[in-house]
């Protein structure tokens, strides 16, 4: 078997976003495109030959012929080992447990998560590093400079690995373990969860639970931990064979997107419990009957419940969240006295936070939860941590999340997404607000009175790296808030996202409904950040 060495020239979009490199597959389907990043990947690492690297990804189209590329690049690139998953298979969470089992170099995952698959839809390449979460800023961008100048690329001339059942194999010099995707995840999901009350609450007569995967990579893992594992009826998980286009849906475990699941939990005979995850298996959505819990709830009510789990029976160290997710944990950190640490959006901020024992438990408003296990979100270990909260209490979903709101007041929170907007337009929106910040401090609009208001800039408190221009917070005194950002993870456009949250104190008013109550808060943010002017939109698309 030969190296090959081929010539190439850079392409000038290979900056990684939010997580990864997110591109329509015709992007990267173009000759030398996805090489070049891969090369990239490998030319900034310093230290990789002879390492162990895994590599995996959700199952959308163009995972395999992908993996088939980077194994032969490994291989010619002097890796030592790589760890793939069967059929080229690991959701995101799966991958960082395997990184962390087998003390991997690093990872390469692909996927592009809730982004539609397909011919047309997008694919995804993310770089992960020793701890088993996204590779930090530090590394992406050495990554990107790498991509900036590339000239060449090397490639192992030799037939495709048979992917499809476990086994070892050799490429050149490099040793390729083929092994199964599933069962490291289900064993580190065995030590932090109480299977047998689990299973005693699922197997019962008096409870029933429905888990959507939407057609992508959780499928065969959801099916070994319900049905398997904690006995849940046969055909629990719906839409889990994971199918290379998602079923033509758009995978993401919102009330918009996951509708077929909304349907079964807010119809007549509703179950107990109803989930999602999305295309990569690292966002979850969690449904009682008739009731939604926000993201931002769901991570205040983890916290606040953490002691009941096995896993974190000791308490935990510390809380961190995403600056646009709901302050609602930060209540809960008071009252527990633990820290709460507000990181930018994208879970590789949390990594050292991880890393150092500062925080247990982290989340996002994107229905994005995970903890200390691994090194990043974390579907189905969510739904775990709920059903394992239920067994313990006996109470529905609805129950414990009002009780928390009757205990800690209520955060009401919608994040409103305006898609695929024009790019220029929705960069003049955010510098014109850039501009404005500066001294909105103490201006009143109607009955609010802005307390604060600054691009949210993020020094990391383990290694001092400083994040700027991470959104526009406009905090007012009263507790309620808007933010503006930009989406790093689109391939279209732009997509502008406005979160808006505020705080109710009194129990009696946590009836109202979110839109209903964050009215004059979205007036406002149309009268500060002029949405209709720069989008030429005069609504969301998505409203979560
Ligand atoms: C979005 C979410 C962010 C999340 C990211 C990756 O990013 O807002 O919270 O971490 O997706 O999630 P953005 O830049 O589009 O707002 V996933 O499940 O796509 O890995
Ligand atoms: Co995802």
């Amino acid at each position: 078997m030969t190296i090959r060495t081929v010539t190439t020239t850079p392409f000038d979009d290979q900056k990684p976003g939010t997580s990864g490199l997110r591109k329509a597959v015709p992007t990267f389907q173009k000759p030398h495109y996805l090489e070049n990043f891969i090369q990239s990947i490998f030319d900034s690492l310093d230290g990789c030959e002879g390492q162990t690297l895994v590599v995996g990804g959700d199952g959308r189209y163009y995972n395999r012929q992908a993996i088939q590329v980077i194994l032969k690049m490994a291989a010619a690139n002097n890796i030592g080992r790589i760890l793939v998953g069967c059929g080229g298979i690991f959701s995101t969470p799966a991958a960082s447990a395997v990184i962390r089992k087998y003390n991997a170099f690093g990872g390469i995952i692909l996927s592009a998560s809730h982004n539609p698959g397909g011919p047309n839809g997008d694919f995804g390449v993310k770089y992960n590093v020793s701890n088993g979460g996204p590779a930090p800023e530090k590394v992406t961008n050495a990554i990107y400079e790498c991509t900036k100048t590339i000239n060449e690329y090397k490639i192992l001339d030799a037939a495709d690995i048979n992917l499809d059942r476990p086994g070892s194999f050799k490429l050149g010099t490099m040793d390729v373990e083929v092994i199964d995707s599933v069962t490291p995840y289900v064993e580190l999901m065995q030590q932090l969860f109480d299977f047998d009350k689990i299973k005693s609450m699922v197997s019962s007569d008096n409870f029933r639970m429905c888990m959507d995967s939407l057609h992508a990579v959780t499928g065969p893992y959801a099916r070994a931990l319900f049905e398997q594992y904690l006995g849940a009826k046969e055909g629990t998980v719906q839409n889990g064979t994971p199918l290379e286009d998602f079923g033509g849906g758009h995978p993401d475990p919102n009330l918009v997107y996951a509708h077929d699941l909304v349907d079964i939990m807010f119809g007549d005979n509703a179950p107990d419990f109803g989930a999602a995850s999305d295309g990569d298996g690292d966002r979850n959505m969690i449904l009682g009957k008739n009731f939604f819990v926000t993201p931002s709830d769901s991570l205040a009510v983890l916290t606040a419940n953490a002691t009941l789990v096995p896993g974190y029976e000791g308490g935990i160290a510390g809380v961190a969240r995403s600056m646009p997710t709901s302050a609602a944990a930060d209540r809960v950190a008071a009252k527990l006295g633990i820290d709460c640490y507000e990181t930018p959006t994208g879970w590789k901020f949390f990594g050292n936070l991880l890393d150092a024992g500062k925080a247990t438990l982290c989340g996002e408003e994107s229905f994005g939860t995970g903890s200390n296990h691994i090194r990043e979100k974390d579907g189905l270990w969510a739904v775990l941590f709920w059903l394992n909260i239920l067994a313990v209490k006996g109470e529905s979903v609805e129950k414990i999340v009002r009780d928390h709101w009757q205990e800690y007041g209520r955060n009401f929170y919608s994040r409103h997404d305006y898609e695929e907007v024009e790019s220029g337009p929705a960069n003049e929106l955010m510098n014109r607000l850039r501009s404005m910040v500066g001294d909105m401090k103490g201006k009143t609009y109607g009955n609010y009175e802005v307390a604060y208001s600054d691009d949210f800039a993020y020094t990391d408190p383990v290694d001092g790296s400083v994040s700027e221009k991470q959104g526009i917070r406009i905090g007012f005194t009263d507790g309620s808030r808007i933010v503006f950002r930009l989406s790093g993870t689109g391939t279209k456009g732009a997509t502008l996202r406005v979160y808006l949250e505020s705080y109710e104190p009194d129990g009696s008013k946590h009836d109202v409904d979110t839109q209903e109550a964050l009215s004059s808060l979205i007036e406002l943010a149309e009268e500060i950040a002029q949405i209709k002017k720069f989008t030429g939109r005069d609504k969301p698309t998505v409203i979560t």
